[in-house]
């Protein structure tokens, strides 16, 4: 398989609430969608997921477009692949820049299953017709606020709840928050905003019967996650540390956590992620499937992702409805009594809605990688 043409549509499209972390709010997402057309026509989707900055990681919106543009689809001329597994090292010349490659390689995936007339979660060697879904909650200002919206998601069904904490909206949130809902189940993430110096603060968390606490320390700290393990009883689940299968097996090694939170984008890709799901499930390690607010394309490869046996807790990955008016796939995503049933159609198994896409594109550029090679796979 060559791939012919690729086109870099800028999209924007608006949340219907500000998502707040402990690393700021949102209310907008800016990102790419990547098209790829293969020498047969087919054409394959993929979505960025980086931010406008660099708060969760280094990448932006800005360092993708640079990367694709000026390195990583240059990459692809004249390459006959046989398989998306390839892609990683095809792409490998460049240094890290996971978010950029993963968006390349995921929208390859989804062409590569098409054209064999699969889907992606098949091509993947998925499993599951149907994955269990939770929910993450941003940081609120007002508690009652926030019990009304845990109330909300509970009634809508989502097997978990993710809570963002932050220092200062922590043990007293939670003391509130498990008062109304004694024993949902219930998990945080505090996305880097501790360090060891607030162990004090990190034990008492251990009396909320949470699921895990998710990345309470910074995204380089996996040796102080290792000591901090050791003081909690609450699982600890690594987020912003984990970039490949490497820092996985390091994060493993030292007993730094006891769950991974798999994010497509992070890891560099959808074969670096199955690596570290077929890893963790060798050493009993649970693993989920984070998001980054992503439209419907993005979401679809979660979804596909996700079917893989290990994916044993339920991830952020919820209906479109959650943070979007109007998504640019069709159907769009949805959760039916905490479960998204997994489409079967090929590859990512969305249509594109053309209509809303265009509504929300701001700009593209297209690639034609000049075929001076015979088209044939
Ligand atoms: O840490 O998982 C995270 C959103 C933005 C940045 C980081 C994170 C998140 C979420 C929401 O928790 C995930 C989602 O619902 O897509
Ligand atoms: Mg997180």
């Amino acid at each position: 398989m060559y791939i012919h043409h690729v086109v870099l549509r800028k999209v924007r499209m608006n949340l219907k609430h500000p998502f707040e972390t402990s690393f700021g709010s949102m209310q907008e997402k800016d990102f790419y969608i990547i098209e790829v057309t293969d020498d047969q026509g087919n054409i394959g989707y993929g979505e960025t997921v980086a931010f406008t900055k660099p708060w969760y990681t280094e990448e932006t919106t800005d360092t993708i477009f640079y990367m694709l543009n000026d390195f990583l689809i240059d990459l692809l001329k004249g390459q006959n692949i046989s398989h998306p597994d390839e892609i990683t090292k095809i792409l490998s010349p460049i240094r890290r820049n996971n978010m950029a490659k993963a968006a390349l390689e995921g929208a390859i995936w989804d062409v590569y299953a098409k054209r064999n007339n699969q889907s992606l979660a098949e091509a993947l060697g998925g499993e599951k017709s149907t994955i269990d879904v939770g929910v993450s909650i941003g940081i609120e200002e007002n508690i009652d606020d926030l019990l009304q919206i845990i109330e909300t998601y509970v009634q809508e069904g989502y097997k978990r709840i993710k809570l963002k904490i932050k220092p200062g909206k922590d043990i007293n949130v939670l003391h509130n928050v498990r008062e109304k809902f004694p024993t949902t189940p219930i998990m945080v993430d505090a996305n880097s905003a501790y360090t060891l110096d607030d162990i004090e603060v990190l034990k008492q968390l251990d009396q909320f019967n949470l699921m895990m606490i998710e990345q309470p320390l910074g995204q380089d700290d996996i040796m102080d996650h290792a000591q901090l393990q050791k003081e909690l009883q609450t699982p600890i689940c690594l987020d912003e540390s984990i970039h490949s299968l490497k820092d996985a097996q390091m994060a493993i090694q030292l007993n730094s956590c006891k769950i991974i939170n798999i994010k497509i984008g992070r890891v560099g890709g959808l074969t670096e992620s199955r690596k570290i799901h077929d890893y963790c499930a060798a050493h009993g390690i649970d693993v989920w499937c984070g998001g980054m607010l992503e439209s419907g394309i993005g979401r679809a490869h979660n979804i596909s992702l996700t079917t893989l046996s290990s994916f044993t807790m339920p991830g952020d990955t919820s209906g479109s409805s959650r943070y979007w008016h109007k998504d640019i796939v069709t159907p769009e995503v949805t959760m039916d009594e905490g479960v998204i049933h997994v489409p079967t159609g090929s590859g990512i198994g969305y249509d594109i809605d053309h209509e809303a896409l265009e509504e929300f594109t701001l700009s593209t550029k297209h690639f034609h990688l000049n075929a001076s090679h015979n088209d044939q796979k």
